[in-house]
């Protein structure tokens, strides 16, 4: 440990960039008057007016630029606000420039240089949130660098710190130096930069317990005001689908003083269905969420995601649509707060905040048991990445310790997202033909994620262990070459791989090739969001690459139910087409 850099040294190189590198003029600032997006939040809270959030970030920055003018201009010409923009880098984003044109490109925005961070943050009066794989990565400090330069106040994503990787690259000190350096240069800055962090792109989306997910909150808190010396706004809300929690989680941040909030992101995990059916999600987790901000103003800017947005990445029309529902739709919650109940709402605020200050103090105590230097930003960050949010709950989770729970632990407010993925498996095998059912019993299935989304791992082990076969574990993120690897330790009948970030073909073509270099010929049944970006397209969208896959060999898997007749096939020994 003593080889590694101290937070102190890169603080301060981070200052030290601050010379040159300033808080660039805005349009936005310039329309509002403010120094900062923070100021505006204030001001927005005092006035309890709810704010809206869009997130954007198509692959082509011309485009980006079209929509970042044309969506608040057609929102501005309809009378509503779009206040702030998150915008979605590619992963490819993730690294340094001088690497980047080698790395694996995913759906999202590719910048190539500063003027283009520039040309789109000041192509519309609307606040520039650069968020997604900014922080928490090895190009950190050059991403930081031309955020501040477009005049962006809201800089993040340090939820992604804790769990996000790019492919091939796993050197964590490498990554946590160059986030604690950017850290340095936000907190030198003239005017308050708010640092972001999406708990559910962090350690959320893997607790099992609501209450250290806001306890996560605090801690983070602690070491950006505290360690590093800037302010920080969270954002929640992608697996948040229980309303009562939803709203109590919202006022814990309120009554906790976690403010201004950057957004709550919308309950992304409810869109299942077709447009007409994900509408009735949006609109339920709107009202929600606009209420909340009537009732306990946290500066959250609501986020009405498009509809579309489990199909693929929405189209400009259907941001503005969105936009405008959620003008309309706040307009409306005007006359529905007398139908909330402020104490049930406050009895399990009280729960969360209980349980949240359990879960800090355990987590600060136990760093410290562990002989990590607690007032040492690179120390403290390092060794909770390292610990991983699985560990981290079992350890120092709010509720009491039980072997039997899934988190180690008894959620004191349970996360839903177990239930829901206890709910898809059972809807899935119910579908399925019961003969086929022993056929697959005692099958071993190795079973991995391409990326961080691991809701369809976690459905997949549970059908499998439901059909009275073996989940082996893949792990999250796991590279094609590593994957290859475990299988040819652990010898099983087949792999699974569940996939979304755009890149199925390549996944597959790579694992495909990894395993025939160590003589293996699996199966492999693969599942997700199976598209891709072609090389050289103009329109910035993923392309359906099932075909493709299939006609290499893939077992093509459209829902979980194609799990059993897939496996069935593979017991029988015949190459499997579902
Ligand atoms: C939850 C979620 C997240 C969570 C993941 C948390 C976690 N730990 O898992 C978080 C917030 C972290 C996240 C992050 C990102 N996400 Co996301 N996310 C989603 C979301 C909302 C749900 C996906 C999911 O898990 N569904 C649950 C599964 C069980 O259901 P399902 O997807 O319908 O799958 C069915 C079948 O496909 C099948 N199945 C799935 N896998 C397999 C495998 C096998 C073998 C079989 C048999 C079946 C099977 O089972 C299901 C039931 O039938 C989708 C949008 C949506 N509503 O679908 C976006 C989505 C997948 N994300 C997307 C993106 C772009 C990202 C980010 C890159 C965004 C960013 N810029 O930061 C990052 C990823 C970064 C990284 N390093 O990888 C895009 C993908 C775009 C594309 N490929 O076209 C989507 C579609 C949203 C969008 N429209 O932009 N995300």
């Amino acid at each position: 440990m003593n080889d590694l850099p101290k937070g102190a040294d890169l603080l301060a190189a981070g200052r030290a960039l601050a010379r040159d590198w300033r808080l660039g003029p805005s349009a936005f600032l310039a329309q509002y008057g403010v120094g900062c997006e923070a100021d505006y939040k204030r001001a927005a809270m005092a006035e309890g007016r709810v704010m809206c959030h869009a997130q954007i970030g198509w692959r082509a920055p011309a485009k980006s630029i079209r929509a970042y003018h044309d969506i608040w201009l057609a929102c501005d010409k309809a009378g509503h606000r779009v206040d702030r923009y998150g915008l979605c880098l590619d992963w490819s984003m993730a690294l340094p420039r001088a690497v980047r044109a080698r790395a694996q490109r995913g759906t999202g925005m590719i910048l190539p240089g500063v003027e283009d961070f520039v040309a789109l943050a000041n192509a519309a009066p609307v606040a520039a949130h650069f968020g997604d794989f900014v922080l928490g990565f090895p190009a950190a400090v050059e991403n930081t660098q031309a955020a501040l330069a477009a005049g962006a106040t809201a800089i993040g994503n340090l939820g992604q710190y804790f769990t996000f990787r790019v492919p091939g690259h796993d050197d964590d000190v490498q990554a946590t130096a160059a986030t604690v350096t950017a850290l340095g240069l936000i907190a030198a800055q003239e005017v308050p930069v708010m640092v972001h962090s999406n708990i559910d792109d962090g350690f959320a989306a893997q607790f099992t317990d609501l209450a250290n997910a806001l306890g996560m909150i605090l801690v983070e808190r602690d070491i950006v005001t505290r360690l590093i010396g800037a302010e920080i706004g969270h954002a929640f809300g992608h697996h948040f689908s229980d309303p009562l929690a939803r709203m109590a989680f919202q006022r814990a941040l309120a009554e906790e003083g976690a403010s201004p909030g950057t957004m709550v992101y919308g309950n992304t995990t409810s869109y299942r269905g077709q447009p007409a059916q994900n509408g009735a999600s949006l609109a339920s987790y709107l009202m929600v969420d606009a209420l909340g901000q009537r009732l306990w103003p946290s500066g959250h800017a609501i986020n009405p995601v498009p509809v579309t947005e489990n199909e693929r990445i929405p189209e400009v029309q259907e941001v503005i649509e969105a936009q405008l529902f959620a003008g309309r739709l706040i307009e409306q919650s005007a006359g529905w707060p007398g139908l909330i109940d402020p104490e049930a709402v406050g009895r399990l605020t009280a729960r969360l905040r209980a349980g949240a200050g359990r879960f800090r103090a355990a987590l600060w105590a136990g760093l410290a048991e562990a002989g990590v230097d607690c007032t040492d930003a690179f120390a403290v960050l390092l060794a909770l990445r390292r610990m991983g949010g699985r560990r981290i709950e079992a350890a120092y989770g709010a509720g009491l310790p039980d072997a039997r729970a899934m988190g180690g632990r008894v959620p004191v407010v349970p996360a839903t997202i177990l239930t829901e993925i206890a709910e898809m498996s059972h809807a899935a095998l119910a579908g399925t033909d019961p003969a086929l059912h022993p056929n697959v019993r005692g099958l071993r299935v190795l079973v991995a994620t391409s990326d961080v989304h691991e809701h369809g791992k976690m459905l997949i082990d549970e059908m499998l262990r439901q059909l009275g076969a073996e989940a082996l574990d893949g792990g999250t993120s796991t590279d094609p070459g590593p994957l290859a690897a475990l299988a040819e330790a652990l010898r099983p009948d087949a792999i699974a791989i569940s996939t979304y970030n755009g890149v199925a073909l390549a996944y597959y073509q790579a694992l495909k090739a990894a395993l025939a270099a160590r003589g293996l010929a699996l199966p492999v049944l693969i599942g997700g969001r199976l598209n891709q970006i072609p090389e050289g397209s103009n329109s910035s969208l993923p392309m359906d690459v099932g075909d493709m896959l299939a006609a290499e060999g893939a077992v093509v898997c459209r829902a979980a139910a194609d799990l059993l007749p897939a496996l069935a096939y593979v017991r029988a020994g015949c190459q499997p087409s579902v």
